[in-house]
């Protein structure tokens, strides 16, 4: 096992790192920009290397200054976290030349799955369920567009393939309108991804967003660990996920779940990856895969009772991979609300000093956090402060719990989300589950009207 490793990354998650190498007895090198040094967790490690100014891109985006912080300080490993360098080809090799290795999946697993266009033809190979679509990139052939969009059948879905999280793509509802956003779409995908090529799909309007946790070893051996849903979400900002998805026959998810486990061995996939799905009408049809662990991470914890940052230093330790698939048990539900510091009517970030910060507890109630009372949430990051998590027997008992732990969740100095996500508690539809990836923008327009 490693007996160091430096943590590339801030916040709770740098924090939720930390804790997993603590239990694991590694010692622990944390980075922190100029506007993070007053931040607790920074003290909890062993060692802390300022990587430079609070802009990301002069730190936590500074692939020179990350890789001279691990051989200053003799680390054996970097762990990316999520955001920043996490979905970074570039950064992995580059950590892997410099003779560390990076936690999480291998260069070519994660360049492959970046160009949406590739992982969507690994998927087709490995037998999951895509949205139908052009096969591979659109050509460059007006006709054949024309020809596969009405294949296709309107409204479809252009995207780039370099793009993903819901940047690069556009919805065409007619014939006339085809090309044009074709050209579009082309033109800034090349000027933002510096990779031109699109795609189309079927266009689904009201899905629900649904993922697929698994976890592999590298050398052909992978679980899947159950779903999640994360369709409340508004703006491509998830705000509340559960484990497992309410109204979703066992049986598919369980044929699907084994789909993506198969895939990874299929790929040698290493550490923890994503398959997202949009899921229509009772059918699952993949989207991306994320190669990194995710903030939601959390309600998969919950409901299987395994700690999946672990088993990402693990696997990329080359321990031996012990997780069974038989032995993967799914118990009870859990729910997570993520608590921003942001505007509750606007949604615009409310950076600031936390005056005071009471955080609940009891049975069934987790919190992943690095905020306390006089700390400052710096304005150059994710207004993410909290997670908060109630797991409980099934849906019903997880949400109580979370209603009453958002009861007793006081934070001033900064404005946050909290009555949004005690407001949605309470909401019929939710509280019904099985809401769309639309429901909550939908809601939040009637309320405005
Ligand atoms: C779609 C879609 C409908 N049909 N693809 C947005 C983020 C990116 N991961 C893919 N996205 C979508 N792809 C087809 N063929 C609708 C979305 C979408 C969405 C997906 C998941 C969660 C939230 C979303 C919000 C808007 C649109």
């Amino acid at each position: 096992m490693f007996k160091k490793i430096l943590i590339a990354n801030r916040g709770e998650i740098a924090l939720r790192v930390l804790r997993a190498c603590r239990e694991m007895g590694i010692k622990t090198v944390m980075v922190y920009s100029e506007a993070d040094r007053e931040a607790k967790y920074v003290r909890l490690a062993d060692e802390a290397v300022c990587i430079g100014p609070a802009s990301p891109r002069d730190s936590y985006l500074n692939m020179p200054s990350l890789i001279s912080a691990a051989e200053v300080t003799d680390a054996e490993a970097i762990h990316p976290g999520y955001g920043f360098l996490s979905e970074s080809a570039d950064f992995a090799e580059r950590v892997e030349k410099s003779g560390f290795v990076f936690i999480g999946p291998r260069p070519d697993s994660i360049r492959t799955m970046g160009d949406k266009v590739h992982a969507k033809r690994a998927m087709i190979a490995a037998g999951v369920p895509v949205v139908p679509g052009s096969e591979g990139a659109l050509p460059d052939d007006s006709k054949e567009i024309l020809r596969v969009a009405r294949e296709v059948g309107y409204p479809v879905m252009i995207k780039a393939a370099g793009g993903g999280g819901g940047r690069g793509m556009r919805v065409v509802h007619t014939e006339a309108a085809l090309l044009t956003s074709v050209a579009m779409t082309r033109t800034e995908a090349g000027a933002a991804f510096n990779n031109s090529e699109v795609y189309l799909e079927k266009f689904l309007e009201n899905p629900r967003h649904i993922e697929i946790q698994v976890m592999a070893d590298g050398e052909g051996k992978a679980v899947w660990l159950g779903e999640r849903d994360c369709s409340m979400q508004r703006r491509h900002q998830k705000i509340i996920e559960e484990a497992p998805a309410p109204g979703i026959d066992r049986s598919l998810i369980e044929r699907i779940g084994e789909r993506c486990a198969e895939a990874c061995r299929q790929m040698r996939y290493r550490g923890a990856g994503t398959f997202e799905f949009l899921y229509e009408n009772g059918e699952f049809f993949f989207i991306e895969m994320n190669t990194r662990i995710q903030v939601e991470h959390t309600v998969t914890e919950m409901i299987t009772g395994l700690d999946l940052v672990q088993w990402q230093i693990k696997v990329a330790a080359g321990e031996k991979f012990t997780l069974r698939q038989r032995d993967i048990r799914l118990h009870g539900h859990a729910i997570e609300c993520r608590i921003n510091a942001e505007d509750p009517h606007k949604f615009t970030p409310s950076p600031g000093k936390v005056t005071n910060w009471h955080v609940p507890g009891g049975p069934g109630i987790r919190i992943d956090s690095h905020v306390f009372s006089g700390y400052t949430v710096p304005p150059y990051y994710d207004s993410l402060i909290a997670k908060l998590v109630a797991f409980g027997d099934d849906r019903d008992h997880a949400r109580i719990r979370m209603d009453i732990a958002l009861s007793e969740m006081i934070v001033e100095g900064v404005k946050t989300n909290i009555q949004l996500h005690r407001e949605l508690l309470q909401d019929e539809n939710y509280i019904v589950g099985g809401t769309s990836i639309h429901y909550l923008e939908h809601k939040l327009a009637q309320q405005n009207a």
